[in-house]
């Protein structure tokens, strides 16, 4: 694994999509597995973060590795986790970054891992509103509503959704998990929420949880 991370990290540093792809693939063809891939990338995102707090790499950077990052996982990874997903469906999700917050690859990671291990997913995308999630509830009848955000002045919208479903009388029929770097267990049940996960393979465990608990 300590390999992998440096040979994708020595591609992200060089901010070149090209080269990150081509490392994707020599990984896969040495026999890495997509998810281990995708920690991988994930771990060096959060160093470059910290890179980019310290001054030492700039918001251009940081949007060269972010579209980098959703080529990769978009066009390389997502084919091949597709290929081995589950097929019967196990329950319903909508999920999105809460409004004011354009950070959506943690959000989309999740949004894939949950629908290859079988669930139905509605995705509403970055910068939601909290009146399109209450809404999207409506309409979609959700197991479960999957926030994401991650900016610390952005967390507070993911209590804002949850009063507003309680406002609407929606909040007993929907499970609430929440997620994003600022996000903790401790935020989560500060908030009222039902579940929290750290990674996408933690979402997908929390969500099997919250639904075996729903029904
Ligand atoms: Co952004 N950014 N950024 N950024 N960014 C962070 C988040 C900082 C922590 C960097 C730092 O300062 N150390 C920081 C926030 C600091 C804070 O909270 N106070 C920050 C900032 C400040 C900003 C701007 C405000 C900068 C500016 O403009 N001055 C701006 C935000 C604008 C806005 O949203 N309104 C900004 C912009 C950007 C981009 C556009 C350049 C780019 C995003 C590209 C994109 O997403 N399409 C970007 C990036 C890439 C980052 C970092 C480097 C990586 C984020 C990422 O993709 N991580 C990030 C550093 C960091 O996170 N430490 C930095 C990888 C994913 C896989 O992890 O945590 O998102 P994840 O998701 C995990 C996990 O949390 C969980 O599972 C996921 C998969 O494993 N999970 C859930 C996530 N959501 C879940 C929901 C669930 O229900 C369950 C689990």
């Amino acid at each position: 694994m300590s390999r992998l991370i440096d040979t994708i990290r020595e591609a992200m540093l060089a901010f070149d999509q090209e080269k990150l792809v081509e490392v994707t693939k020599k990984s896969l063809k040495e026999g890495s597995d997509p998810l281990e891939i995708i920690n991988a990338i994930t771990a060096v995102l959060r160093e470059m973060g910290d890179k980019y707090e310290k001054g030492e790499i700039f918001i251009p950077h940081l949007v060269i590795v972010g579209e980098a990052t959703k080529y990769v996982i978009s066009k390389v990874l997502e084919p091949l986790l597709k290929d081995k997903m589950e097929r019967k469906t196990i329950g319903r999700v909508v999920i999105g970054t809460v409004a004011g917050d354009i950070h959506d690859i943690g959000k989309s990671l999740v949004a894939l891992m949950l629908f290859t291990a079988g669930f139905e997913v509605i995705d509403l995308g970055k910068d939601v509103p909290v009146e399109e999630f209450v809404n999207a509830v409506k309409k979609h009848d959700p197991d479960i509503v999957g926030m994401s955000a991650l900016i610390t002045t952005t967390r507070p919208m993911q209590r804002e959704v949850i009063e507003a479903l309680k406002k609407h009388n929606l909040r007993h029929k929907v499970m609430v998990m929440v997620g994003g770097a600022p996000v903790s267990a401790k935020w989560a049940e500060d908030i009222g929420a039902d579940g929290y996960a750290e990674n996408a393979i933690e979402a997908v465990n929390v969500a099997k949880k919250l639904v075996g608990a729903k029904n």
